[in-house]
């Protein structure tokens, strides 16, 4: 049965405040972290709870607001592949987290038991992990309250990444299995990506060494301990990593700074001809760039990612003597440029899913070899089960075929597969850069971004926006498709579309065109704002 008193004296500690409502979106709970300890509390309980209705498999907690600023916090479920909460949870984690008061709360949970068909009986356990937001203690301290008003066994992983906390769900349910993904550790994580890389390169020349912006946030601890493991193989250099300084992170640096600015971080000059990359506060998300010989910045996006590492795997594939058996397929978003999905299409599947990292898994899930990038820098492959046993159990006829098998090996392993990571993204990216003796001059040189524009705007219901078509259409409100399409018309391979966001109350607006003015548009200034 459910410890009611249990649950009703520790949730007394943790009062919902009265004015907000939260909601469980596309990242999880966020808003300002100090505002959650309920959410937090009420994350425990329901978190011990999924893992009962999955028999006791080890549930995921990660405490972050990624590249949010430093005073907002969050929280988000992850399922025991590493994968994100199923979506039907989605609305049981937002009805927990609204009950008023301690007794709507225990009045809700025992509700989800029983529509969820919860054997109270079964074990409990979960692993959790935090960024380095100043928080994160507090909110930590709540969630295990909850853990503990379940007897729920659980686990701290300390400070660490989104990813090494989706790969420590994945790696510890399927321990001692055929489908084992590595050892449960952060050590475990750090070897199997390091050595995948370091074969990777072998026999190549030494890469340059990789400047990383670390966003001052936890992806600087990880990358840290990574250089031992990389050694003389690769070096990297680490600039804003700064994880103690009030305010620093995510402030001027960082992935989505430089994704949406389009420029440097202040903090960093790149010599003509210098590879760099950005991560994100919680180290999921990656966007590279690079300085030409004249010294200009150039962005080398999510989209540029998938264009370089899809070719590549394709290239592998058909080297290793199975592109009749594997098929390799792309993911993207609206937010795609217009000019790698030209790029892409002619070379092989491209399917377009809404935004959001579980839309493009579940899509990228239905191919042999599913790759997907959102153009701001989230993104993994994923290989079927069917893909991995062929590649590992294929019989080679040729030395050619023979290598590539490896080398498609050494790429499954050097790949977090169960959500974006920059670190491994970024390995991943200059494997294929070194095996294809690319600089970041030939990797951009793919194809040429269409110039565009993101803005977003403040609208008075931003649920009156309904879109179709993987958001590239409104339907709602009538007649504003119509109108952007007259827009659109005037411009020379002009694209827009208006989406409400799913994490901030605006709607957002983006436009590309072959010419920077174009992509502008008629905007009057007075209506842009940062996006
Ligand atoms: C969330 C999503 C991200 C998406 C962004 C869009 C996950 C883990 N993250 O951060 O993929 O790009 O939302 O935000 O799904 P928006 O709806 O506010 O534009
Ligand atoms: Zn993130």
């Amino acid at each position: 049965t459910l410890p009611i008193e249990a649950i009703k004296n520790r949730s007394d500690r943790h009062p919902k405040p009265s004015d907000i409502k939260f909601q469980y979106g596309t990242a999880g709970f966020r808003t300002l972290g100090s505002t959650l300890s309920s959410v937090l509390f009420r994350v425990g309980v329901l978190a011990a709870l999924r893992s009962k209705r999955l028999d006791g498999k080890i549930i995921g907690v990660m405490v972050t607001a990624s590249h949010n600023p430093e005073p907002d916090n969050g929280v988000k479920l992850v399922d025991p592949r590493g994968e994100m909460l199923e979506s039907s949870w989605e609305a049981h984690a937002t009805a927990l987290a609204n009950a008023p008061n301690s007794d709507a709360f225990v009045a809700a949970v025992d509700e989800l038991v029983k529509t969820a068909k919860i054997d109270l009986s079964k074990p409990a356990r979960v692993v959790y992990a935090r960024d380095t937001r100043p928080t994160g203690p507090e909110l930590v301290a709540a969630l295990k309250d909850g853990l503990e008003a379940m007897k729920a066994e659980y686990r701290d992983a300390g400070v660490t990444t989104t990813p090494v906390l989706h790969y420590l769900v994945r790696t510890v349910n399927t321990k001692g299995t055929k489908d084992s993904y590595g050892e449960d550790t952060e050590e475990g994580y750090l070897t199997k990506l390091s050595d995948a890389f370091k074969k990777l390169l072998a026999g190549k020349p030494t890469p340059p060494p990789l400047l990383i912006d670390c966003a001052n946030g936890v992806g600087a601890l990880m990358a840290e301990k990574f250089k031992s493991y990389l050694g003389d193989a690769f070096t990297i250099n680490l600039v804003n990593a700064d994880i103690h300084t009030p305010g620093a992170l995510n402030s001027a640096c960082g992935a989505d700074f430089v994704k949406v600015n389009q420029k440097l971080p202040p903090s960093i000059t790149l010599q003509p001809g210098q590879r760099a990359c950005s991560l994100d506060g919680d180290a999921d998300r990656i966007i590279y760039y690079y300085a030409d010989e004249r010294g200009q910045f150039h962005m080398l996006d999510g989209d540029k990612i998938t264009a370089l590492v899809a070719s590549f795997i394709v290239e592998l594939v058909k080297a290793a003597g199975l592109d009749e058996q594997i098929k390799v397929g792309v993911i993207q978003t609206a937010y795609a440029n217009g000019s790698s999905t030209k790029y892409l299409s002619a070379r092989l599947p491209v399917k377009c899913v809404p935004t959001g990292v579980k839309h493009l898994h579940h899509a990228a899930e239905q191919y042999d070899v599913g790759v997907y990038f959102e153009a701001n820098g989230h993104g993994t492959v994923l290989f079927s089960p069917a893909a991995h046993e062929l590649i590992s159990s294929h019989n080679p006829s040729t030395p050619t075929q023979s290598t590539a098998l490896v080398n498609l090996g050494n790429v499954i392993d050097v790949i977090n597969q169960t959500v974006g990571d920059a670190l491994s993204d970024a390995f991943l990216v200059e494997s294929v850069l070194a095996h294809k003796s690319y600089s970041g001059v030939e990797w951009d040189s793919l194809y040429s971004d269409l110039p565009n524009r993101l803005v977003k705007v403040v609208v008075g219901d931003r649920n009156a926006f309904e879109t179709e078509d993987a958001e590239r259409r409104l339907v709602s409100p009538p007649g504003l498709q119509a109108k952007i399409n007259e827009l659109v018309g005037r411009y020379e391979g002009g694209r827009s579309f208006v989406r409400p966001s799913g994490t901030e109350d605006v709607v957002r607006v983006y436009a590309e065109a072959v010419a920077r003015p174009q992509a502008d548009g008629d905007i009057p200034s007075s209506c842009l704002l940062s996006v």
